[in-house]
């Protein structure tokens, strides 16, 4: 499920597309997410386009010929050698799957899934499911599967605050009034800081009274959305360590109302900052309610090993599964461009130049890559992503029609004196931002020996869009 609202969810070139695609829900799942791609993709007639089945396994920058020699690859030979002047990446912030290195991981006999590489045709009914990882897609798994499995067990690295999504049937009414706004709606997104489609708010949670406080969360509560929750209650929930100590209090207090198991409830309560990662579920908690659902705090009974029959745990327990679902997130953000072999000017890689962390200027392009674009690079704006994408893909596509009409040979390039200004911008940004203190692959602190570092612009969306637009005019 998305972690965003359905009619924000897509995108808003096509209006009579808008007014017309149906989204039953608030929330897109998986299988609706694929049938609207495939919507817009025969509507427009874009498959034609598309190869499938390809993986580019290296890219070079040839300088002398100012073109980019890429080698493709179908089931792991070379296949095809494609010279092109430009290239324009989209590989994606959350593609490249995390599978953690646990002792004895190849033994289990049971069946083993990352949740990003889901099989079609997996039945969890009536069996013994286990589960590492509980962030956004953990915390849907658990949801999802407490129901159906014979028995289900989350083991947990960190607890979670997570906030009902708010998720049920979108109305007639609700559908006339979205049909009826899209303009503004389009507008407020741009002009917004998360374009998460609410307004964020300007009240500080520390000026507040406590009924005040409790208000503003238990309204925000009641709407649903993760970043509703986080960004349109109060303003320094983020940056303010005593204001994110009262939202954190709220969701304790939530979380000890639902889980009537008071060893259940203090293992799903988090002690840390609520500044992981804005989570929203449909009913999250409360599946530990059910005797078949269980819960391993592995910061206090770690996992020593995977066996042939299950997980074994610290305290000597083996808990035995059909199935163990690593729900473990992703090398995120540049893991899916430092596995390949991309060559820039003067032969250095990508990896190279992202030693010390990935670096872009405005999440676009980088520094010795000439002609190389990306769609959500690193240092791209941390909000809603289908609104960055349409701006990405237009400032792209600006860029080259500029490089073509200049002649044969022009390139467009990151200077290193831009990159390294929007990266002091990033930092500059993320000072006091409770995220930065916090780990997770925001900062890309999930996977060992990644390197600390800021990764997403958080400025916002409407002064994001300012400065892609501001280097069109400038150039
Ligand atoms: P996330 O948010 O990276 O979550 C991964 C989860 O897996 C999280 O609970 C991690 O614990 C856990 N994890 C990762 N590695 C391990 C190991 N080695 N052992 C135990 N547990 C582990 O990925 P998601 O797919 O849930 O969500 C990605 C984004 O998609 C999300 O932020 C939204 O923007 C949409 P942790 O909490 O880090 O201790």
């Amino acid at each position: 499920m998305s972690d965003t609202e359905a009619y924000i969810y897509r995108y808003s070139w096509d209006k009579e597309d808008l007014l017309s695609y149906p989204w039953p829900d608030h929330y897109v799942k998986q299988p609706e997410v694929l049938a609207y791609l495939n919507h817009v993709v025969a509507k427009h007639d874009l498959r034609k386009y598309m190869q499938f089945n390809t993986e580019m396994t290296s890219a070079t920058w040839d300088d002398i010929a100012k073109h980019w020699v890429i080698e493709t690859s179908q089931s792991g030979s070379v296949t095809e050698t494609i010279h092109a002047r430009f290239v324009v990446c989209a590989l994606g912030v959350l593609s490249t799957a995390n599978f953690p290195d646990i002792k004895g991981i190849a033994t289990f006999q049971g069946e083993m899934h990352h949740t990003a590489n889901w099989p079609e045709g997996v039945s969890l009914k009536g069996r013994r499911v286990g589960i590492i990882g509980n962030g956004s897609t953990g915390v849907q798994v658990i949801t999802a599967v407490a129901p159906i499995a014979a028995s289900l067990t989350s083991f947990q690295r960190h607890p979670q605050y997570s906030v009902p999504s708010g998720d049920g049937p979108v109305s007639p009414e609700y559908r006339t009034w979205v049909n009826e706004n899209y303009d503004a709606i389009f507008s407020q997104v741009r002009n917004s800081i998360t374009a998460f489609g609410f307004k964020e708010s300007t009240a500080l949670c520390v000026n507040a009274t406590p009924e005040e406080r409790e208000r503003v969360f238990e309204e925000n509560w009641q709407k649903g959305n993760g970043f509703r929750f986080m960004f349109a209650t109060f303003a320094d929930i983020t940056v303010e360590p005593q204001a994110n100590e009262e939202a954190c209090e709220f969701i304790r207090r939530k979380i000890r109302s639902i889980v009537r198991d008071p060893e259940k409830a203090r293992k799903l309560c988090p002690t840390d900052y609520y500044a992981r990662r804005p989570l929203c579920d449909g009913g999250y908690y409360d599946r530990f309610n059910q005797d078949n659902v269980d819960i391993v705090r592995i910061d206090e009974t770690p996992i020593e090993e995977i066996t042939p029959k299950g997980i074994r745990t610290a305290d000597g327990k083996e808990h035995e599964f059909d199935v163990i679902i690593f729900a473990t997130g992703f090398d995120a953000v540049e893991g899916s461009y430092t596995r390949l072999k991309i060559h820039g000017r003067n032969g250095i890689s990508l990896k190279e130049q992202w030693e010390g962390g990935p670096t872009s200027y405005l999440g676009v392009a980088t520094a010795n890559f000439p002609n190389w674009f990306m769609i959500t690079g690193p240092q791209g704006p941390f909000t809603n992503l289908p609104p960055v994408i349409e701006a990405q893909a237009v400032f792209i596509t600006k860029l080259i029609d500029r490089a073509v009409q200049s002649g044969k040979g022009a390139v467009v390039e990151a200077s290193e004196q831009a990159e390294s200004g929007w990266l002091a911008l990033c930092n500059r940004l993320c000072e006091k931002s409770l995220f930065k203190v916090t780990d997770s692959w925001i900062f890309g602190v999930n996977i060992p020996k990644k390197k600390k570092a800021i990764r997403f612009y958080f400025g916002g969306m409407q002064s994001y869009l300012e400065a892609v637009q501001g280097e069109v005019v400038r150039h």
